[in-house]
């Protein structure tokens, strides 16, 4: 088996102890073949970037790159989460792009190939992923590297004509045919793709999944919907529930059922939105006041960009609204808390929530999505209440799938969630949970590295 190269904006290093689970599958996976991630240390440097930075630890190799604090700053807040990621989360009106960012964005993509070239192999496989290195494959390609390259994209690709308001997309777009495997999260993100190839990539869709780019090379394009450690995440949820922290919560909120929602405050996850539904669910359902108190976990992230900074604001005048309005001397229905929890006590969160909440706008998958059911009792699970427009909604179709635009679908279907009879949540559950341990992060890697040997 060849080497494995990883290639990801940030490098979950051997002693990070907060790696999430997608950090952990690709550390899994780079232990299995041996290999190398690559990608920014997280630290900005004022003068000329140092060299690479490298760590070793057993058979895997980390190698990471200071940049130079204007460069980071146009190609991470700037091109990649003010331009790329409203613009892929189908959010033409918070596009925010001029050429000196994309300009910074593509430095960085440079300045990655040069330092990546000479550390690599003939015979290496190399995973890049996600938006923030859309260019690295032809800029490596560029360099002479020939082994074989494959791009993830976590988050969705929206229509081919939104893609194409974008300035320079044509040449950001294109480069991924440098590609072996192009990997998307559901299969409609695929179709989009192959659209937006034939339509404005000035390339042919020879077959489903296999394209022809402008320069008349082939590759291959696939969905490849990422997934979750499901055994991990029962087990962890089943252990919590004796941690102090998941008592304490159960106790604060007897007798009363919970929801839970959590996110990154990120305006893709629709949070206002979600706030007002649930205020809603307030007003139509009378009968259940009192019943249900919403707890939502939003850690900061992105917080350099204004757009996040609103909506941070936006949300602390809607959660003080809600509960000015509705709470009672012994009751909060909002719970809003901005800090990043634990995430063997999130999963004991999840387990203790009758509903779960998610609900975004635009998701590539939602891994929240898939932990809350994970982490159910068997014995008396909870309710997912679903955003049909999470890429995870084409593999959970036993969750209540509403679209979060429509406040009283959510407002109903948060109400049925909470009062759904114990044998019809077992049911439903157990379908989404037979599919999760089907359909798990190592399968996830092994398919995508499979398609990527085969391409
Ligand atoms: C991108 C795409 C795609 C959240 N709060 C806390 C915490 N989390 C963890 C969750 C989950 C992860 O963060 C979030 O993953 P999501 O998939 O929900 O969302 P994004 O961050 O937007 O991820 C998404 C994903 O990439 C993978 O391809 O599914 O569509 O947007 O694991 O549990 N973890 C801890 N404390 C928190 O407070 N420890």
């Amino acid at each position: 088996m060849s080497r494995l190269v990883v290639v990801s904006n940030r490098v979950a290093l051997p002693d990070e102890t907060r790696a999430g689970g997608l950090a952990i599958a690709l550390r899994a996976a780079l232990k299995e073949r041996g290999g190398l991630w690559f990608g920014w240390s997280g630290r900005t440097v004022k003068d000329v970037p140092g060299p690479v930075h490298t760590l070793a630890d057993g058979n895997v190799q980390y190698a990471t790159l200071d940049l130079l604090r204007e460069d980071h700053e146009q190609y991470y807040n700037g091109f990649s989460n003010r331009t790329l990621w409203p613009l892929l989360h189908f959010r033409l009106d918070m596009v925010d792009y001029d050429r000196a960012i994309y300009a910074g964005y593509r430095r960085v993509n440079a300045l990655f190939a040069e330092r990546l070239a000479p550390l690599l192999r003939d015979d290496d496989t190399v995973w890049i992923h996600d938006y923030h290195l859309i260019p690295l494959a032809a800029l490596l390609r560029e360099r002479g590297i020939g082994c074989r390259i494959g791009f993830f994209l976590h988050v969705p690709l929206p229509s081919s004509d939104l893609v194409a308001a974008l300035p320079e997309h044509g040449r950001l777009f294109s480069a991924l045919s440098a590609c072996d495997l192009v990997g998307f999260q559901t299969q409609r993100d695929l179709e989009r793709f192959q659209d937006y190839m034939r339509l404005f990539g000035h390339g042919r869709v020879l077959e489903p999944g296999l394209i022809e780019g402008p320069g008349g090379r082939r590759f291959r394009a696939g969905a490849f919907p990422i997934s979750i450690d499901t055994a991990h995440i029962a087990s962890q949820a089943a252990a919590a529930v004796n941690k102090p922290a998941v008592r304490d919560l159960r106790t604060s909120l007897a007798p009363r059922q919970m929801a839970i929602g959590v996110d990154r405050l990120d305006y893709s996850k629709g949070l206002p939105e979600r706030f007002s539904a649930f205020k809603r669910y307030l007003t139509r359902h009378p009968d259940q006041r009192g019943r249900l108190t919403y707890l939502q976990i939003a850690p900061v992230s992105r917080g350099d960009v204004d757009a996040y900074r609103n909506l941070r604001h936006e949300l602390e005048r809607s959660a003080g609204h809600i509960n000015g309005s509705h709470a009672e001397p012994d009751w909060t229905p909002l719970r809003y808390v901005n800090r990043n929890v634990p995430h063997a006590t999130l999963t004991g969160f999840y387990r203790a929530a009758r509903v779960g909440i998610v609900t975004p706008l635009r998701d590539g998958m939602n891994l929240v999505a898939k932990e809350y059911v994970a982490a159910q009792d068997p014995a008396d699970p909870g309710v997912l209440v679903l955003s049909i427009f999470a890429g995870a909604a084409r593999e959970l179709d036993q969750a209540l799938l509403i679209n979060p635009y429509d406040l009283d679908g959510v407002a109903d279907a948060i109400a049925s969630a909470a009062t759904m009879p114990r044998d019809r949540r077992i049911e439903r559950w157990h379908a989404m949970m037979e599919h999760l341990r089907a359909h798990d992060i190592a399968a996830w890697r092994r398919d995508f590295l499979q398609a990527l040997d085969a391409a």
